[in-house]
């Protein structure tokens, strides 16, 4: 099969930040290089006062090669054109923490049961993805329903990232 021009996913039809506002559990992670959250991922969505996405995240990571953390990380989102794509500027509760700007889409949702989050860090030459990364998020601290995984399943293969996620465990850790 043909590998996925970037330009070419397709992302959530006519999004609704409103309904996306809330709590999300990550429940697989397709990880980037040089990961950084490991697991216990929970991110908060909200919607301020003039319409803006903004959003927490917790999760673990290991810093300094050894400290292992529950990390508080904060985002702002800077709209474009398509509903469902973001520019995502985070930041950690401390200066150790990663920070950055990611591009951030949300491929598919129901709002009320899974979402499935891509960005794409770098675009090789021929417009397909050399470093992306993407959360499988479930409002539900279980995990998926059995009715949710397919339609999960569809949208990893057509990231090309099928088979690259790993299962992110909630512990209890932060
Ligand atoms: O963990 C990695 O390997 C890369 C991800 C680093 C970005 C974490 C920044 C979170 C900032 C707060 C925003 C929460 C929204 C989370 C939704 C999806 C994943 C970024």
């Amino acid at each position: 099969s043909t590998r996925q021009h970037v330009s070419n996913i397709q992302v959530m039809q006519n999004f609704d930040r409103s309904r996306y506002t809330g709590r999300w559990y990550a429940v697989a992670k397709k990880d980037p290089v040089g990961l950084f959250l490991l697991d216990n991922v929970v991110a908060q969505f909200s919607v301020d006062g003039s319409g803006k996405m903004t959003a927490t995240a917790q999760g673990r990571v290991i810093i300094l090669n050894n400290w292992e953390m529950c990390a508080n990380m904060f985002g702002t989102f800077e709209d474009t054109p398509d509903p469902a794509k973001f520019k995502m500027r985070y930041w950690g509760a401390a200066a150790y923490l990663q920070s950055g700007n990611d591009d951030h889409w949300v491929i598919d949702t129901d709002y009320d049961n899974y979402a499935i989050h891509y960005s794409c860090r770098e675009v090789d030459l021929d417009g397909t993805c050399l470093d992306g990364y993407s959360f499988i998020f479930s409002r539900h601290p279980t995990g998926l329903r059995p009715e949710d995984q397919k339609i999960v399943t569809d949208k990893k293969k057509e990231l090309c990232f099928l088979g690259k996620y790993r299962r992110v465990s909630h512990t209890g850790f932060c």
